[in-house]
């Protein structure tokens, strides 16, 4: 497999975890070929797409090593000092060292680091400050939200009674209607986050809302958290009463989630006198968890050390110039970009005025090389597995060491694709196979020119990018 990993050494001598990480590479390509191939193929495949998912970000090597630590052998259900097995005590230094990486990064009084998705993250939460049949007030899934957030899809739409925000005529969060709607509903939680909105999140204003009620503020920050680590967008830990994120999306991380609270830790849970950190503990386990995954917080403890970085700022700065970029070049190019621009990592196409629906602008980009995922817009006509919209994001690219020179080609590259792409029906289409194979060409000689940091023999860090002209190392 060609992600085999060098020798690493300390102190001149090969690790334990070094020679088992080797052994068990070694074993899998011998053992288990068919799905070493497998695997092998991914990192090629992700080597040579110009992926511009916006969920989405590459996880440093060091991260995919401590995820795959010897460690997730242990079984340890609790917290450290207060498990329910023996034999933790490693694990317990590590969880403990992951929770303080959390706090620092995000300049929180409290972290948990056990949640296994932020999916599961916002259900514990939820469960904890919402009775069942209680009002959670929620950005609606067509205008950007999350289907935790009370979509009727996820069990947060069933277990709570959900009510749901929208935007406004410029596809801006319509603040008034959130005040409204709290007014008229008297939420538990209000929600504060989203999957498709490029704009920022006024968390203060979302907080002043929440005081007028009586209702407790949640921001879900899974996709800007490397935004909000590095200053880029404003960080809601201090105005939310507890934030959660996912920790792959942008912070480079292992599948997973977390859940933070800031100057609002102790503050009191629905009962009036719990406070908040002691009920998100009991939350995660016993109520809605169990085990924890050991070598999964090993690697988000490795990831959270990595967004403190020079490298991951300058990364995250690049993530927003480069999304701009972006979104210029579209305009400049005839496409709708939903609220005319972007403040984040991430950029929405209408794509419905083209002749064309989501699914099928994604397809065929894909096949030329390029991945960027349908999605649902304000007022859509199309299914879900259809959609009118086109997500783009600009984590990955930057991540590749590309800056704003490099988004006209992007933008180019799609306008291309989705100008030779004649629709037929909602999801079949015609694209000329000149054009593919053109644009197949420059995405390989593009990706080859900007490799992803993993593809190099890097220092630690080299996840979070380097510019080009600044280290002269992907020109
Ligand atoms: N929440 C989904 C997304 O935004 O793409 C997956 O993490």
């Amino acid at each position: 497999m060609t992600f085999a990993p060098e020798p690493a050494v300390t102190g001149g001598q090969e690790t334990s975890q070094t020679r088992l990480l080797r052994r068990g590479v070694d074993l899998l390509c011998r053992a288990d070929p068919e799905l070493a191939a497998l695997l092998d193929a991914e990192v090629d495949h992700q080597a040579a797409t110009l992926a511009m998912i916006a969920s989405a970000s590459a996880a440093d090597p060091s991260v995919l090593a401590a995820g795959g630590a010897a460690l997730s052998n242990v079984t340890a259900e609790g917290y450290p000092g207060a498990r329910y097995h023996p034999g933790a005590v490693h694990f317990d230094a590590v969880e403990r060292l992951a929770v303080e990486r959390a706090k620092e990064a995000f300049g929180a009084q409290y972290a948990n680091v056990q949640p296994h998705s932020c999916s599961s993250a916002n259900f514990s939460v939820l469960s904890a400050l919402i009775p069942v049949g209680g009002v959670l007030l929620g950005l609606d899934l067509d205008a950007g939200g999350h289907l935790t957030h009370g979509s009727p899809a996820s069990v947060t739409g069933r277990h709570f009674s959900a009510v749901h925000y929208g935007l406004d005529e410029h596809g801006h969060l319509d603040y008034d209607s959130v005040a409204d709607l709290a007014r008229a509903h008297c939420p538990a939680v209000i929600v504060a986050g989203a999957s498709a909105y490029p704009r920022v999140i006024d968390f203060a204003r979302f907080r002043a809302i929440a005081d007028s009620v009586g209702a407790y503020l949640l921001a879900d920050i899974s996709h800007i958290a490397g935004l909000v680590v590095t200053g880029e967008h404003p960080s809601p830990i201090d105005h939310a009463h507890i934030t959660t994120t996912s920790t792959y999306k942008q912070l480079g991380g292992p599948r997973g989630g977390l859940i933070l609270s800031g100057r609002e830790h102790r503050a009191a849970g629905p009962d009036g006198h719990t406070p908040l950190a002691r009920l998100m503990q009991q939350a995660v386990f016993p109520r809605s968890q169990g085990t924890p995954s050991p070598a999964a917080i090993a690697a988000k403890a490795r990831a959270l050390d990595l967004v403190t970085t020079p490298e991951f700022k300058d990364t995250a700065r690049r993530i927003v110039e480069n999304a701009a970029a972006l979104a210029a070049a579209f305009t400049a190019s005839g496409h709708h970009v939903l609220t005319g621009g972007t403040d984040n990592h991430m950029v929405l196409l209408g794509v419905l005025h083209r002749g064309l629906t989501g699914v099928v602008a994604e397809r065929a980009l894909e096949e030329c090389g390029i991945l960027a995922n349908r999605n649902r817009i304000p007022g859509d006509t199309k299914p879900p597995l259809v959609a009118g919209g086109l997500r783009l994001g600009t984590n990955l690219l930057a991540q590749r060491g590309m800056g704003p020179a490099e988004m006209a080609a992007c933008a180019r590259l799609v306008d291309t694709v989705l100008d030779a792409t004649r629709p037929d029906g909602d999801t079949a289409y015609h694209l000329d196979p000149r054009v593919r194979d053109g644009v197949r060409g420059e995405v390989a000689e593009l990706c080859a020119r900007f490799p992803l940091p993993f593809a190099h023999d890097e220092p630690a860090g080299a996840f979070a990018g380097h510019p080009p002209h600044e280290t002269g190392a992907r020109l």
